[in-house]
């Protein structure tokens, strides 16, 4: 084929070039214009071709150069608007995954809580996390020896004669709900305490509480075991049974520790109960009748009794969480658990 046959092939082509995507342009640009393309090649013999015939040929090879580039232009456009066009207009495409956290496993089991007793008729009662002796110890029936008033257990803000401290528990909303309500009271009290103790997989400086107080003319120890129960089944399942062991706490009398039955090997004994049948809930009482007394409650008109439960340690019965420390790390493996809990 002389040059003149060739350059005639090569527009031929040029017009009936088509590409589906960028990519496919800049391979025909390549074959075409590229360092060894053909039109490139056919620049190179040009080197050769007679003077006399040099004019004509110029001009066809600049031509067929020209239309080439004009066509892969166009070709690069058509792709670019190609590719934009199944951006905008393919609905079929998958919409993007917004993560939407998970609730943390305290505050689930501080919800079913306290639905549980507000079932029973009991209202939902916060306070200050921060307070004065008087309402977490004095009026709770602290001997002023008492163990639990030390620097070893309480964090405090100030020291003096109205030190101010972190509670211990949140009996001190319950105080501070006596001094102000007229029984009946039945009330449950959830928060954060704080104990100035070692970080291990079984005790925390912080943790959550939630505790219960009924107050009213003639309530009575049966009345405490039924509504402990009553939590029990709801909260573990229908088949739980409790357990009272005799105990003491400085504001109740009597007290008693609350135990239920292990409900992942159904009593039997395992390891999470430690081969007994039975794991720890809680701590209960009535309370005694120095505290309703240092409360301004009449303590011959009225009774009552209270309990206590950490909710740490009763979603881990739930969940069978092994260590603490888990609930404050935060390890999005621990909480992504908890998604359709
Ligand atoms: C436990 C034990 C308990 C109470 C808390 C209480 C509150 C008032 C009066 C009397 Cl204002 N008692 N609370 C009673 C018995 C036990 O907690 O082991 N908690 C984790």
């Amino acid at each position: 084929m002389d040059l003149k046959e060739r350059i005639e092939t090569l527009l031929a082509q040029i017009d009936e070039l088509k590409a589906s995507c960028a990519s496919e342009v800049e391979e025909i640009r390549i074959r075409f214009l590229g360092k060894k393309g053909s039109i490139t090649q056919l620049f190179e013999e040009f080197k050769t071709v007679l003077p006399e015939q040099k004019r004509e040929f110029g001009q066809v090879l600049n031509q067929l150069k020209n239309r080439a580039t004009e066509k892969i232009n166009a070709l690069k456009e058509e792709a670019g608007e190609e590719q934009q066009k199944t951006v905008v207009e393919d609905h079929t495409l998958p919409g993007d995954f917004f993560p939407i956290g998970s609730r943390h496993p305290i505050s689930l089991t501080r919800a079913e809580i306290l639905q549980i007793f507000s079932r029973l008729g009991y209202s939902v009662l916060e306070g200050p996390e921060i307070e004065d002796d008087w309402h977490v110890f004095g009026a709770l029936n602290f001997p002023p020896e008492h163990p639990a008033r030390d620097m070893q257990d309480t964090f405090f803000v100030s020291s003096g004669e109205n030190r101010v401290l972190l509670r211990t528990h949140t009996s001190s909303v319950q105080v501070r709900a006596m001094e102000s309500m007229k029984p009946p009271i039945r009330i449950v009290c959830p928060g954060r305490v704080f104990r100035n103790e070692a970080i291990s997989a079984r005790a925390h400086c912080i943790f959550h509480q939630v505790e219960g107080l009924y107050i009213d003319k003639g309530v009575s120890f049966a009345d405490l075991k039924q509504s402990i129960l009553f939590f029990a089944r709801e909260m573990f399942g229908e088949d739980a049974k409790i357990r009272l062991r005799p105990s003491f706490f400085p504001f109740t009398e009597p007290s008693a520790e609350v135990d239920v039955s292990c409900n992942i090997c159904k009593g039997k004994g395992c390891n999470v109960c430690k081969g007994t049948g039975w794991l720890e809930i809680m701590g209960a009482g009535m309370v005694d009748p120095n505290v309703l007394e240092a409360c301004g409650i009449d303590n011959t008109t009225y009774s009552g009794f209270a309990f206590g439960m950490g909710i740490e340690r009763i979603a881990m019965l739930k969940w069978q969480i092994k260590d603490l420390r888990l609930y404050f790390e935060n390890d999005i493996r621990f909480l992504k658990q908890f998604e359709t809990a």
